[in-house]
């Protein structure tokens, strides 16, 4: 019985798995207590609670790319009539941008602490690492600890950027956990890695007026659609951020003027090469922390810096669970992490069986010109059904309020990739153009309740919207006809 416990339920970790596991779980009758602790990063960066999304992730990201795409916004408006004296002297203050965004981020914190207050959650500000397979202890700042016992335990800590393993990485460069609250401005940044994380940051840094460049090691958005990866990363090199292809980092020096020399070679070619830049951002992937739990008491087993879970999030300790980043080969996601927290606590405190659906999640490259996509890659779904099995319906397009300003529409595309036969299921939605979150969102549920090519094309459009194109998808790439419009 639950006696023997101090909780019904322990979550180490107050992110957006964590803490929507945590509420749930009271919500369903548990007593809970929710463990949040952030380790600072090697520059100081530190932050409250609510998980990486909030404080270094999601959050700061939107509000920058829209600080960025602002800043177009100006240049845009005067080819719609708006007078702007002066012009060229439009540009951001840096200190101004992050502090509008750390108030931002303060004031989720508070209502974050209202909410778990409200909701009867206990909130501990301490490290948590187990003792044994029903105890958790609790490290505070102040050094003292706290133990507590728990009948069940969720892990969710999610996990925090890596640092390449080079002279000079961790003295001089910085990740995705300082940017946002930078005290001073970038200036010219190398971004390393050319994940979803690096190409969003050099995106918006470049929107806001400084040089970034992007070190590839090998291919663009690993794991996405390489189509539509190319085509992003196309896009950004029209806007003027240069790409090294094939590339690695080799060392980080501070020169005599305080500025940083980034030495690197090329893969293929072996030549080297070296540029000064004012920042170097580290995006090379994420890093589960599973080093700080003494999983080992427990006896939890980790694989590659995560923990392996059942399709119920279980680990291989019965009573001890994850959810968020910190799972092994699921994807990293905010809104995936709360509703298999949400699911977990129904299940162990409310009687459900529903089990978490991780197919078909939509989710949203916020580069300068956005990819949105749900499904399959089309890649994928040749491999896994046969090319001749696949159709793939595609088109350019141009955004009627592009005209105006004479926007680029080089890399307004919409795809679908769809089963050849029959009614034509749809696998997978790619669209690359405005505010494509928005856009994938709707067509996402739509996805999720067996869309088929007959259903899409025969659904009427909004006029004028870009949403629209993915009712207009005429024709396919087997066809071999030209998909640019021609108006
Ligand atoms: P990702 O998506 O794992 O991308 C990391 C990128 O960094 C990727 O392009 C890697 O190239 C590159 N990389 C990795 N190690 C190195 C080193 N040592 N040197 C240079 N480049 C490197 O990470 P993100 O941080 O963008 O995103 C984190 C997670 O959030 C991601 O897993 C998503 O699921 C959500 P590679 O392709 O490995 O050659």
């Amino acid at each position: 019985g639950s006696h023997e416990y101090d909780y019904d339920l322990i979550v180490i970790g107050g992110g957006s798995g964590g803490l929507a596991c945590a509420k749930e779980a009271v919500a369903n009758g548990a007593k809970v207590a929710c463990l949040d602790y952030v380790k600072p990063t090697p520059l100081g960066t530190k932050w409250g609670i609510g998980g990486t999304c909030v404080n270094v992730g999601c959050i700061p990201k939107k509000l920058m790319h829209q600080a960025s795409l602002l800043g177009e916004s100006i240049h845009e408006a005067t080819a719609y009539g708006w007078e702007i004296p002066n012009k060229e002297a439009i540009k951001p203050k840096w200190e101004n941008l992050v502090q509008a965004v750390q108030n931002h981020i303060k004031s989720v914190n508070w209502v974050t602490r209202v909410d778990l207050r409200d909701k009867k959650v206990e909130y501990i500000n301490g490290a948590g690492s187990f003792k044994d397979p029903h105890t958790v202890v609790a490290k505070m700042k102040n050094g003292s600890e706290r133990t507590l016992t728990g009948r069940n335990v969720v892990i969710a800590v999610g996990g925090r950027p890596r640092y390449p393993d080079i002279p000079g990485a961790v003295e001089y460069g910085i990740t995705s956990d300082d940017l946002f609250s930078l005290d001073k401005e970038p200036g010219k940044t190398l971004v390393v890695g050319a994940g979803y994380i690096g190409l969003e940051c050099a995106g918006f840094l470049k929107g806001l007026g400084y040089d970034a460049t992007v070190m590839v090691r090998s291919i663009v958005l690993r794991g996405f659609d390489q189509q539509m990866a190319n085509m992003v990363a196309d896009s950004m090199v029209e806007r003027g951020i240069p790409f090294l292809h094939k590339t690695i980092p080799k060392s980080v020096e501070k020169t005599q003027d305080g500025r940083l020399l980034v030495k690197y070679v090329n893969t293929e070619t072996q030549e080297e090469g070296s540029d000064v830049y004012d920042t170097v951002l580290w995006a090379i992937g994420r890093k589960g922390l599973v080093d700080d739990l003494n999983l080992g008491a427990a006896g939890i087993e980790v694989k590659a810096d995560k923990i392996a879970v059942n399709e119920a999030e279980q680990t291989n300790v019965p009573h001890i669970f994850a959810v968020g980043d910190i799972i092994h080969g699921r994807p990293e996601l905010t809104p995936v992490a709360i509703h298999a927290g949400r699911l977990l606590a129904r299940r162990l405190f409310g009687g459900s069986k529903q089990i978490m659906d991780y197919t078909d999640v939509a989710t949203t490259v916020f580069s300068p010109l956005e990819y949105a996509c749900v499904g399959m890659a089309e890649e994928d779904a040749i491999q896994k059904f046969g090319e001749d099995n696949i159709e793939v319906f595609h088109g350019f397009y141009k955004p009627t309020e592009f005209f105006i300003p004479q926007k680029s529409v080089r890399y307004c595309y919409v795809k679908a990739v769809a089963e050849r036969s029959g009614d034509q299921k749809v696998l997978g939605l790619h669209y690359l153009g405005p505010v494509a979150g928005e856009v994938i969102q709707g067509f996402a549920a739509a996805v999720k309740s067996g869309l088929t090519m007959k259903i899409l094309l025969n659904t009427v459009g909004i006029h004028p919207t870009t949403a629209e194109e993915f009712t207009r998808l005429a024709i396919t790439k087997r066809s071999g006809l030209d998909p640019t419009p021609a108006s």
